[in-house]
């Protein structure tokens, strides 16, 4: 039977499970645009590839299916790089149709012809072209199959001849959907029992790898009597119900975590990949279970790797391992994680004056959310207000940009986040500097009429930045916004839009917010002078403060310095 090649990659995609494409049309990708109208794949119009880019990563995660998103030549297609830098560093599986201009003029510097090959091979798992029509079926079939199978994101080089061209397809090229199941083998459980069971003061950090894990992690950690730790991407599945949860270490965590971790003499790391090498014991032992071989060692040595599922690889280990009675390191932490949280709930209030610090306004939507809520949360203090601030309860997810650590990935991320869950809240956090960048796609939100909740954190200033300058001793160097009333702008656009100022009128702003059916941004001044605390003391840091306090005063700013004071330290 004769084909169009824009057909056959569409219907491709639609076999291998694409419910939702994300773009802007254009020139080359016209004749695959009609065949997606004529699909039962839903396009999606953004106002920047980008901002599609985010929305497939999410619905990606958070539905485990391959999603979409298709661009024209040149620059259309190349908009969507971050946001796919973003999916293959979350394992998401998504595939960029990037439609290119006709075979015959590459290579000669053809007005909009860019070398995707060249520009996408380190954002990818698969970055290939249709280099005939008669490949189409099967190279698009090995795309969506790369994506899936190595989860991340597959990128296809359409040239427009090629997708105008019809073939003879009658070979059945076909994409499987697998879900194997990986364990270690008998020699490297017994290995990793060995030092399991030696071990005096043990704790476990469990990572994203333990997505469905939960009982698994907890039976484990029973017997053994450890405590467990959690990195922020596994705090959706693992904070929960867990009456050895201590939280999280690093510059997010708090001081039962980060300390556990550094003073255990035998550390189980379950599908953890945490990067930063300094919250790691130097001592210990350490054993890694990870599905991906190439994440062992690769942050810090370990004694033992092995290649696994979390889940059956402790099914499989759990009866290797013996019974310990002696629970006193585990109750040591437990006790600390507890202050730690009773202190928070004290602290994470109202501010002086009224004012809303951003963490209290987490909280306080945290309070509200539905159980089922889905948040997306900006780089920078949002994300770090949500990992601390939104209660975890197993039902509930955060999608914020940990691995990647981009600008702007909140907003967009719940385009795809409510496609693709329409029935459940979508509420994002977002930083006036974030929203600001990929703004226009507010103008998605309501075209598609999705009924988002967003919270702009307007602090006047890119205040991650901020803080991070302050704690190398700098005054503050480039960070300033200058913003307009963001509840207006969003009325302008079609959103329902508030401005909360005072602490007083918060908690019921937010509900009237979060009731509203359709999309709603909530403009939130929030105290621009809050600090994100480490864990720890560390001399460095202090030091650090104490120069940006002298420099401040020297020029003239002794204000922004006791406001810094009373904000974070009274
Ligand atoms: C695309 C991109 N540009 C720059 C940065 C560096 N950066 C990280 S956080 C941040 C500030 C974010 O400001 P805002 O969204 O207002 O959040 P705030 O920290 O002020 O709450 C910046 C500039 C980045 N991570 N990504
Ligand atoms: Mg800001």
């Amino acid at each position: 039977m004769s084909k169009k090649v824009a057909d056959i990659i569409v219907e491709t995609l639609q076999n291998a499970g694409v419910r939702h494409c994300y773009g802007i049309v254009g020139d080359t990708l016209n004749l695959i645009a009609r065949s997606l109208e004529r699909s039962e794949i839903e396009w999606v119009s953004v106002r920047h590839e980008e901002a599609g880019a985010f929305a497939a990563q999410a619905e990606a995660q958070v539905t485990g299916h391959l999603t979409a998103v298709a661009g024209s030549c040149g620059p259309g297609s190349l908009h969507f790089i971050n946001g796919l830098f973003e999916a293959n560093r979350n394992r998401a599986p998504v595939i960029l149709i990037a439609s290119q201009i006709v075979r015959d003029e590459l290579g000669f510097d053809f007005i909009q012809e860019v070398d995707f090959k060249q520009v996408y091979q380190s954002c990818s798992v698969f970055c290939d072209m249709i280099y005939t029509a008669e490949q189409a079926r099967r190279k698009t079939t090995v795309a969506c199959q790369t994506a899936l199978a190595k989860r991340g994101v597959a990128v296809l080089i359409v040239p427009a001849d090629v997708s105008a061209s019809t073939v003879h397809d009658d070979v059945p090229y076909a994409v499987h959907v697998a879900d194997p199941v990986i364990r270690p083998s008998h020699t490297d459980l017994e290995q990793i029992a060995e030092i399991l069971n030696e071990g005096k003061r043990i704790a476990v950090y469990g990572g994203s790898g333990c997505h469905g894990a939960h009982a698994e992690v907890l039976a484990v950690a029973e017997k053994l009597k450890a405590p467990i730790a959690h990195t922020s991407r596994a705090k959706d599945f693992l904070e929960h119900d867990n009456p050895y949860n201590i939280g999280m270490t690093g510059m997010l965590g708090n001081e039962a975590g980060y300390h556990a971790l550094l003073n255990c003499d035998t550390l189980l790391m379950l599908g953890a990949d945490f990067a930063w090498r300094q919250f790691y014991p130097d001592k210990a032992k350490i054993v890694q279970v990870d599905i991906d071989a190439t994440h062992l060692g690769r942050r810090h040595p370990v004694t033992k790797g092995v290649v696994g599922g979390v889940k059956e690889t402790l099914e499989a280990l759990l009866p290797r391992l013996n019974e310990r009675s002696d629970s006193s390191f585990r109750d040591e932490y437990l006790k600390r994680y507890a202050r730690y949280k009773e202190a928070d709930k004290v602290k994470i209030a109202a501010g002086r004056e009224g004012s809303i610090p951003g963490s209290y306004l987490t909280k306080v939507i945290s309070q509200h959310a539905a159980k089922d809520a889905l948040f997306t949360a900006d780089d920078g203090t949002p994300a770090a207000w949500a990992y601390r601030h939104i209660e975890a309860n197993g039902q509930r997810r955060i999608f914020a940009s940990l691995l990647h650590g981009t600008m702007a990935n909140g907003m967009p991320s719940s385009i795809g986040l409510q496609k693709s869950q329409p029935d459940r809240q979508v509420i994002c956090l977002a930083g006036d500097g974030g929203i600001s960048m990929l703004f226009g796609d507010l103008m998605t939100i309501v075209q598609q009429e999705l009924p988002i909740k967003i919270a702009v954190f307007d602090n006047g200033k890119l205040g991650f930045v901020e803080i991070e300058q302050k704690a190398e001793g700098m005054l503050d160097t480039f960070t300033k916004l200058k913003n307009p009333n963001f509840a207006e702008v969003a009325r302008a656009l079609g959103l329902w839009g508030q401005t909360v100022s005072t602490a007083d009128q918060l908690e019921n702003v937010v509900k009237v917010w979060l009731a509203e059916p359709g999309p709603a941004l909530l403009h939130v001044h929030v105290n621009p002078m809050q600090l994100v605390m480490p864990p720890f003391t560390a001399v460095e840091p202090a030091v650090a403060m104490a120069l940006y306090s002298t420099r401040a005063i020297l020029h003239g700013r002794g204000g922004d310095v006791w406001e810094m004071v009373k904000e974070n330290f009274l």
